[in-house]
């Protein structure tokens, strides 16, 4: 019965759909209006980079037309789909990569454990569908709609709204990477991060005193374990006032941040949006004096108690709002801080309704944003903070790429942020979901994500942290983190065994940091996920639409973790390597690494940092397809800046051809100012029986050179 309703309700609906706003707006990109469409509860849109703009009449052959209609006050926006298709995206959300059949809540939460509402609604909302049809062309949707809302994809695509009738973008392509780059250059890329944020980083809530923190990285350091950032988590602020430093734990941060850099780190501080109210701190009293704090449905100053107590909280859909946060961060940088993370910008309040400010709280808005209601932009206000916080620390340190980690985030954040999946616990449950989560993100237009490694809730055993880090090594953001009241969750807290399965795994990391990074640089340009699911290698093959234990890094290199159960694998050459020595992995945690014949890999040596980082040298490890070819790049800057936007950087395209026992390898500069480096290079060919490795060969003098193996 209830279908029945669905579907007459879909009919009577698709008719009234064809409204005369529908446009194309792109090519195969369309966008869809409700009737009555009212923009001034939607637009300017938080998603999309620019206001989309007709470039023509959308085909009667469309596919995926979406009707619209009211149910139970809500607005609906519902798109079918044909049997054998397969959906994805969603953002942030628990359980498996395949969503069929799921609900998943918008509205962002602190969501300790993932305990609240079943897990179903997390730190952020991505209103976006991505669809792979059973031959494989896929399509995407963009409920262009911030208002608290509920995907539910039991048996159409429904974006249920408790705002106002929205707009739908629909992109239709012949493959699920072609829809993603296509939702990236609507919503936008990542900014290329700084090579250093590809590298381990050790985070606890709350590494203090400062004796603490210099201990934590001195370790790393004694006992090998690469690592290149130490974060500090909310303690080491007075009485959790941001932007203070208290002065008994950390009497000099510069002093602090000083050290680590002598070591070859960088720091990660914390900066939460709730402001403590308290006469005579410059934080509350400036931005009292600006008249910056989000008000009540009445016009009052709205007080939320969080970590300091009693709080005012920073209206970032003020313009003048955003540019006096932003304005905070200059002291606060000068003091040697390399990144920022913004924490409980959900907005978390504590006894607040629903652990959040209430929905009719009132935001003023200005510029091009309307004054409106909590409820309208309680989903995009840590991103506007992160896009506060970005334009403030590039003002501060104009010739550095900002680092930001958002626990809070919507479709587009990734314009400003990383982040990262927000308070889990140290499960097996959680370590497995850790794949799906961030595959999921990365499909939901957010590359640069990941887990706590290890757990942040509960203890974690030596197994779990060793089983985690032996896969989690291979996400785009690599961190270790613990919260106040559980074990030590450091590589080395398990004793000797674990602590030598992470330092393997970091290795490898480290190792793959020229693939790494020339992956992040390619979705800055194309959008296209670091991590991705194992259906990109063949999004025809039906078998591999659920795999969600197995993943690939970019299009090479395929990770299959040891606890692995009987994962779907693509079909075609993919050849079994290791990173150490040639030889079989050393120990029985470590994932399996698959190359693809046809590819080549980029590897550097191990170091302890990425101020250690070269590409001097490589190992280029080549698996070859078919016709005895492979391929591979490799993406080289500064590292750091934006030279790199003026051209400073290299592309280097590698070839290599068998010819008997030798390989001829070709390099070439493709595209960038550098200079070509003189390099040491060695091959290491992998095929189905052993590896072969070549000498380490001068690779300036000839661009094409035989390798003999
Ligand atoms: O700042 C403390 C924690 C932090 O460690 C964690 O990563 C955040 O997700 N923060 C939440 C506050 C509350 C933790 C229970």
């Amino acid at each position: 019965m209830k279908r029945i309703r669905l579907l007459l309700q879909i009919i009577l609906f698709s008719a009234s759909s064809i409204f005369a706003g529908n446009q194309l707006i792109g090519k195969n990109v369309a966008v869809f209006y409700p009737p009555h469409y009212n923009p001034k509860p939607h637009q300017p849109s938080f998603a999309l980079l620019q206001e989309p703009k007709a470039i023509g009449k959308i085909s009667s052959e469309w596919k995926n037309t979406p009707s619209f209609y009211a149910k139970d006050g809500k607005s609906v926006a519902a798109i079918g789909f044909a049997k054998g298709t397969s959906l994805y995206g969603t953002g942030e959300v628990t359980g498996s990569l395949l969503r069929n059949g799921k609900t998943v809540k918008l509205w962002n939460t602190d969501n300790f454990k993932y305990m609240a509402d079943g897990g179903k609604r997390l730190y952020q909302s991505h209103p976006w569908v991505l669809g792979v049809n059973a031959d494989g062309t896929a399509f995407g949707v963009i409920a262009d709609n911030t208002w608290k809302q509920q995907i539910d994809l039991s048996d159409s695509i429904r974006f249920i709204s408790e705002g106002p009738a929205f707009r739908v973008i629909i992109i239709q392509r012949n493959s699920p990477q072609e829809v993603v780059k296509e939702l990236a250059s609507l919503i936008g890329k990542m900014q290329m991060p700084p090579l250093w944020a590809l590298g381990y980083q050790q985070c606890r809530f709350s590494y203090v005193p400062d004796t603490r923190i210099k201990s934590i990285a001195d370790t790393f350091r004694l006992k090998k374990l690469p690592c290149d950032v130490i974060w500090m988590d909310i303690d080491y602020m007075e009485r959790f006032k941001i932007f203070t430093f208290d002065k008994t734990k950390i009497p000099d941060p510069k002093g602090v941040n000083d050290y680590l850099h002598a070591k070859g780190f960088h720091s990660v501080w914390m900066i939460d949006p709730g402001v403590k109210i308290e006469k005579d701190y410059p934080v509350y009293e400036s931005g009292t004096a600006g008249n910056h704090w989000v008000q009540t449905a009445d016009g009052k100053e709205f007080h939320g108690s969080v970590w300091p107590g009693p709080c005012v909280f920073p209206d970032y859909t003020r313009p003048e709002t955003r540019s006096w946060w932003g304005g905070l961060y200059k002291d606060y940088m000068a003091t040697g801080v390399d990144g920022v993370w913004n924490d409980m910008n959900e907005p978390s309040v504590f006894d607040g309704p629903d652990g959040t400010m209430p929905e009719n709280n009132h935001h003023r808005g200005g510029g091009d944003l309307q004054a409106d209601v909590h409820q309208r932009y309680h989903n995009v206000y840590g991103m506007l903070m992160v896009k506060a916080s970005r334009e403030g620390i590039l003002a501060a340190n104009p010739e550095k790429r900002p680092f930001i980690l958002s626990r809070s985030g919507y479709l587009g954040s990734n314009r400003y942020a990383a982040t990262w999946t927000g308070d889990n616990c140290s499960s097996e449950e959680h370590m497995q979901w850790s794949i799906p989560m961030t595959l999921n993100l990365g499909l939901s237009g957010q590359p640069f994500n990941g887990p706590d490694m290890g757990g942040f809730g509960l203890n974690a055993t030596g197994e779990l942290f060793g089983q985690w880090v032996a896969f989690g090594a291979f996400f785009p953001f690599v961190r270790g983190h613990a919260t106040n009241d559980v074990n030590n969750k450091e590589p080395w807290a398990f004793g000797e065994e674990i602590e030598n399965v992470s330092r393997t795994a970091l290795n490898r990391r480290y190792q793959l940091l020229p693939y790494y990074y020339t992956l992040f640089h390619e979705s800055s340009v194309n959008g296209l996920p670091v991590m991705r699911p194992l259906f990109f290698a063949d999004a025809k093959d039906s078998t591999l639409r659920k795999e969600d234990q197995a993943f690939l890094v970019g299009d090479a290199l395929l990770v299959i973790p040891r606890w692995a159960k009987n994962p779907a694998l693509p079909q075609g050459i993919w050849r079994s390597f290791n990173l150490e020595n040639n030889g079989a992995p050393t120990d029985k945690y470590q994932a399996e690494l698959k190359l693809k014949g046809g590819s080549i890999l980029p590897v550097g040596k191990v170091i302890q940092n990425t101020t250690e980082y070269s590409t001097d040298s490589l190992t280029l490890y080549v698996s070859l397809d078919a016709q005895g070819k492979a391929v591979g790049t490799l993406y080289e800057d500064a590292g750091d800046g934006f030279g790199y936007k003026k051209g400073e950087y290299l592309q280097t395209k590698f070839s290599a051809i068998q010819k008997g026992d030798n390989i001829t390898l070709t390099l070439n500069s493709i595209e960038g100012k550098l200079k070509t480096k003189v390099r040491q290079i060695q091959l290491i060919l992998i095929s189905d029986t052993d590896t072969k490795t070549s000498k380490w060969i001068k690779s300036s003098e000839h661009q094409t050179l035989n390798v003999k193996l």
